[in-house]
């Protein structure tokens, strides 16, 4: 498989919540240097535009608090078939959006995984489960639902049906601070793998994702990682919709995909819920951009000195 070559998709949703500004984000990725830093890691780097979605329409079934279903799935469908495809083509880095593009990253890749016989595995970085329904989620917001969708919950009404969902023994979840009570009664029924802020503090960040890893490997599956912005504290990652204290540091992040990388195991990548309407100087597109390329080989000592600033 080409894996040397990183296909750019850029997933400008916007429809996952109410607040707007993440359909700036595959932009701001590309104004800070994403494709550059890749390229000048020896990477062919494929920018293949954004992704336009599909029209669709909303199902009478749809709970009425559900935020702009009709759109949703259409960027679903969408996604899923270039998901697909550039998965094909090499290693697809997904340009957020809000997280309700991972409905359709994430159907996509597990398709190209299961054509190959491969069993998909899923790395969630997230402050929150995202493992809702549109029946359980309260906000109505179907950033909050990728999880669900792809493990294939019911409910998804007007959705495309999920043809290879993703087994809960497959997934690990690091960075949890914000889980609700229907959310946490789910995931209390599945083999998710849960590794909340108290334990990273506890125990570290690094063993929970060797053992996964390890897992991984035995598998031989394909991994897909899903960063949301709001993994990282806010402190130095302000640009998001959904900011909650307490999460994880500029080197535990790092660390993270540092390890990903090391374990060579990475098959797709998605960054999403960046709003650079809310940054500061594009601090935190950048350090997406930076942390994609930890993920797929720059080292320490490769970096340039730079402030965020
Ligand atoms: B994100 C929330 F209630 N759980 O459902 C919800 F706390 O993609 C937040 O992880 C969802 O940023 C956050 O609205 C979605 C809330
Ligand atoms: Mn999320
Ligand atoms: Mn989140
Ligand atoms: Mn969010």
């Amino acid at each position: 498989m080409p894996t040397n070559d990183i296909l750019l998709v850029g997933a400008p949703v916007d429809s996952g919540k109410a607040r707007r500004g993440c359909l700036m984000g595959p932009d701001a990725y590309r104004t800070a240097g994403l494709a550059e830093q890749l390229a000048d890691l020896g990477l062919a780097v494929r920018d293949l535009g954004n992704v336009a979605p599909a029209d669709a329409t909303a199902s009478p079934d749809m709970p009425p608090h559900v935020h702009a279903p009709a759109e949703t799935a259409g960027w679903t469908a969408a996604l899923a078939q270039a998901g697909e495809r550039a998965a094909a083509q090499g290693l697809p880095i997904f340009l957020g959006g809000d997280h309700s593009l991972s409905l359709g990253s994430i159907a996509g890749v597990a398709n190209h995984a299961a054509a190959r016989g491969r069993p998909q595995f899923i790395l969630w970085l997230d402050a929150h489960s995202d493992i809702h329904t549109p029946q359980t989620t309260g906000s109505g917001n179907l950033h909050g639902t990728p999880i669900g969708y792809v493990t294939g919950r019911a409910g998804f009404h007007g959705f495309p049906p999920v043809a290879n969902p993703v087994p809960q023994d497959n997934i690990c979840m690091i960075g949890l601070r914000s889980v609700d009570g229907a959310e946490r009664e789910a995931l209390a029924d599945t083999a998710i793998r849960t590794h909340d802020m108290r334990e990273i503090d506890e125990r570290g960040i690094a063993r929970p994702l060797a053992e996964f890893l390890t897992d991984v490997e035995r598998a031989g599956g394909a991994l897909h990682v899903s960063l949301d912005v709001d993994f990282l504290d806010p402190g130095f990652a302000p640009a998001v919709g959904t900011t909650v204290p307490g999460g994880a540091t500029i080197r535990e992040a790092h660390l993270v995909m540092e390890m990903v990388c090391d374990s060579g195991l990475l098959t797709s990548l998605d960054l999403v819920e960046l709003n650079p309407f809310l940054d500061e100087r594009g601090r935190t597109a950048q350090v997406m951009v930076d942390l994609a390329a930890s993920a797929l080989g720059r080292r320490v000592f490769d970096r340039v000195t730079r402030a965020y600033n």
